[in-house]
């Protein structure tokens, strides 16, 4: 029988995790037949709610599960894992400044790093969701020098699908009838949802919409505001549809993206698009095989300058500040 894939989960015992786990044990992350082992780490106070929620895993009698562990230490939980999905991390508390919430969360993405660095296995491939989650990734990578850098992705995934969709209901379209939109940069609001390069069944995007108001004043803004209109309607942030996500970047990271379409992925800019060296940015990208490649050679116009040159402005304002952290 198959070997099992080892998957990281941070936050297990979190929101998003209770989507995200049960759709990893129905095989939506590594395939229909391939066995799995958790990996899944809490905070101490939250092992008690982590064994509550294995006990659910246990329930749904999955014969995809080889194996459970939990741990409140990162050196165990990412020992030998191939998949790490870091979704948990530090929400902004009351009285919390910009500051304040990028070393809370160094303090947890440096030594995750160092021990996916240290402990995992030499094929691991790493989405972080956790938020902020570019800045995030950022100092993860930092913090494991000896893993290539291209192994690090953080979820814009889910920007990706708000678009989709958002574009689907605008045209009529079926979402499958829409390919190569993007999402540049951070995963904030001040991300660019970019449909200048898609098609709707072929036809050019644009055309099909024919509405620039529309494209400039509703769509990126209702795509890149879509979290806190969730948190307005529902009193809580996403979470099936982040785990929803988050299950969908991994699953095309390995399996690869469809023919002739791309996907959006934070990824370590190698200079495309003038996008700085090192940052972590939304990006149109293929993959096949657990390896992306960046789509090249996309125009921009200026409209879309101006929107890239702000995302990338926000994405380089917190680099800045973590490596004033000390922690990049
Ligand atoms: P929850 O607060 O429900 O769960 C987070 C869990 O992480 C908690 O159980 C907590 O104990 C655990 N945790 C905290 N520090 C940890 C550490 N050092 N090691 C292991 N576990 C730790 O949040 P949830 O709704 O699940 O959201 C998780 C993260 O996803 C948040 O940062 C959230 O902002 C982010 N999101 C990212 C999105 C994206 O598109 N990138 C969208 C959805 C979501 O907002």
């Amino acid at each position: 029988s198959q070997a099992p894939v080892k998957v990281a989960v941070t936050g297990g015992a979190g929101h998003i995790a209770y989507s995200l786990l049960f759709r990893i044990i129905q095989g939506q992350l590594v395939g229909p037949d391939t066995p799995v082992e958790l990996r899944l780490l809490e905070i101490a106070p939250a092992m008690k709610a982590l064994e509550g929620v294995a006990m659910e895993i246990d329930d749904c009698a999955s014969p995809l599960v080889s194996n459970i562990v939990m741990s409140d230490d990162p050196n165990v939980a990412f020992d030998g894992a191939n998949i790490c999905l870091l979704v948990g991390a530090r929400p902004r508390g009351k009285g919390m400044n910009r500051s304040d919430l990028l070393a809370a969360n160094g303090a947890i993405f440096a030594p995750q790093g160092q021990a996916i660095n240290d402990h995992a296995a030499d094929d691991v491939r790493i989405l972080v969701t956790g938020n902020p989650a570019n800045t995030n990734t950022l100092i993860a990578r930092t913090h494991a020098p000896d893993v290539p850098a291209t192994r690090f992705t953080s979820l814009m995934r889910l920007d990706h699908n708000r678009a989709l969709s958002q574009l689907a209901k605008k045209t009529g379209a079926a979402v499958t009838d829409i390919r190569k939109l993007a999402v540049w940069g951070n995963h904030s609001d001040t991300q660019y949802p970019d449909i200048t390069h898609a098609t709707i069944a072929g036809r050019p995007a644009v055309e099909v919409v024919n509405d620039t108001n529309w494209m400039e004043n509703e769509f990126i803004p209702t795509v890149a505001k879509r979290g806190g209109a969730i948190i307005d309607a529902r009193g809580a942030s996403s979470a099936t549809s982040a785990a929803n996500a988050t299950a969908d970047h991994m699953h095309d990271l390995l399996v690869g993206s469809p023919a002739g379409d791309w996907v959006t992925m934070g990824v370590t800019s190698d200079g495309s698009y003038g996008i700085p060296e090192g940052l972590i940015c939304g990006m149109p990208c293929t993959t096949s095989n657990g390896e992306y490649e960046i789509v090249q050679g996309l125009e921009f116009s200026a409209f879309g300058k101006a929107k890239l040159a702000a995302t990338i402005a926000e994405l380089e304002n917190e680099r800045q500040a973590v490596h004033e952290l000390g922690l990049v």
